[in-house]
């Protein structure tokens, strides 16, 4: 493998996984992304220029893709829609970007025979109870609940149909909730980070109770590349790191190390159709490929968070009005 197309790689996940291909492999990598409201070229500023080729443009643009997908060994593919209250909100962009932008691109890498790689999410599963022993695994059936996870179950599925159909030679990947640096501030561990950092009080839905579980955003990269160079064609993995934790507990944990009162937050109202509880069992990932996370602290990984927010204002501070706007309208 010689050269990647990554969708998306403006993004959160993507720009930290374009990181760790540099970093990690000799691959030349090319970016389409559209630079969407979440998506920001300075995510990719200071990578060498000889080994990375942006493009901007939208991954349902047939002609752009097909020219793209033709000149790559492999595409790995993150881009979406990737906001829930944005898809309560305003569902159509997600059945644009999400069903048919990765149509597109399947109908690209089928006609050039290329490795495909689909990046998607733990919510494709619905949600477990809070006092559920069991976690989801790869073959827990699919029960989306909010429009963004319909759009990315479409998704896998429609993967799946280019596999067993067309012989396509893909692997899927779902992951539960990424932290780390530049993760667009909508989101809820930097949207209550840079709340403090402004001055504002931190929003909890409903009361906190519902379970994530939470894995840096560097270990789902280095999850994504153990699959690309070793996954079985075919397969689906999914990527956790046993980080199990209310959002109530995660905000304790953000007002302490931001040296705030442990009563300094407002409850909001709730998500309509809010899922209670995410759980990953990554037993496959480990057992098939050798995989481990490498960040296994995540109090340490919430401060060198909430460093990064504090060393990077001019990276989040131009969205956050508009940002906080969006959740006032809301009621949120
Ligand atoms: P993000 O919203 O931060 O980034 C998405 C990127 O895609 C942006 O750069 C945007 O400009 C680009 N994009 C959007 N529509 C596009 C289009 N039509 N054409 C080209 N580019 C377009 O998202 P993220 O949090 O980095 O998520 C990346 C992927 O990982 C998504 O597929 C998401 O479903 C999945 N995922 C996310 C998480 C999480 O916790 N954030 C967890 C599991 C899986
Ligand atoms: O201000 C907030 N207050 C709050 O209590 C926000 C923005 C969120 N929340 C709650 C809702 C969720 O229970 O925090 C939890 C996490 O919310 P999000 O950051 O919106 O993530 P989530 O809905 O869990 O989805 C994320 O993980 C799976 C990503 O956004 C998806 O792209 C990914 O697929």
């Amino acid at each position: 493998m010689r050269s990647v197309l990554v969708t998306g790689g403006a993004g959160f996940i993507g720009s930290n996984f374009v990181h760790h291909l540099v970093a990690h492999t000799d691959v030349d990598i090319t970016v389409l992304d559209a630079l969407t409201y979440a998506g920001d070229l300075r995510s990719l500023a200071g990578l060498p220029g000889n080994r990375l080729t942006f493009v901007r443009g939208d991954i349902s643009d047939a002609e752009l893709v097909d020219g793209l997908v033709a000149g790559a060994d492999a595409v790995v593919h993150f881009a979406a829609e990737s906001h829930n209250d944005n898809s309560l909100a305003e569902p159509r962009p997600f059945l644009h970007t999400n069903i048919v932008g990765t149509y597109t691109l399947l109908e690209s890498a089928r006609r050039h025979d290329r490795r495909f790689h689909h990046i998607s999410t733990d919510e494709v599963y619905g949600d477990l109870e809070l006092d559920d022993p069991g976690r989801f695994t790869e073959t827990t059936p699919y029960n989306p609940s909010s429009p963004y996870s319909a759009t990315k179950a479409a998704s896998d599925l429609l993967v799946r149909a280019w596999m067993r159909s067309f012989g396509l030679r893909a692997t899927i990947s779902n992951c539960s909730n990424n932290y780390g640096p530049r993760q667009h501030i909508e989101k809820f561990i930097p949207r209550q980070i840079t709340n403090v950092l402004r001055g504002s009080r931190p929003k909890l839905y409903g009361q906190g109770r519902n379970v994530r579980d939470w894995v840096h955003v560097e270990d789902h990269s280095s999850a994504v590349l153990a699959i690309l160079e070793r996954g079985r064609i075919g397969e689906t993995y999914l990527v956790g790191a046993d980080g199990e934790r209310s959002n109530v507990e995660v905000l304790a944990t953000i007002l302490r190390l931001m040296d705030q009162p442990s009563d300094a937050y407002d409850l909001v109202t709730d998500r309509a159709g809010h899922d209670l509880r995410y759980a990953i069992d990554w037993t496959k990932l480990r057992e098939e490929l050798g995989w481990a996370p490498a960040h296994r602290d995540f109090e340490a990984g919430l401060a060198a968070t909430i460093e990064w927010y504090r060393s990077n204002e001019d990276w989040w501070t131009g969205s956050k009005d508009a940002t906080e706007d969006f959740y006032r309208s809301v009621g949120k």
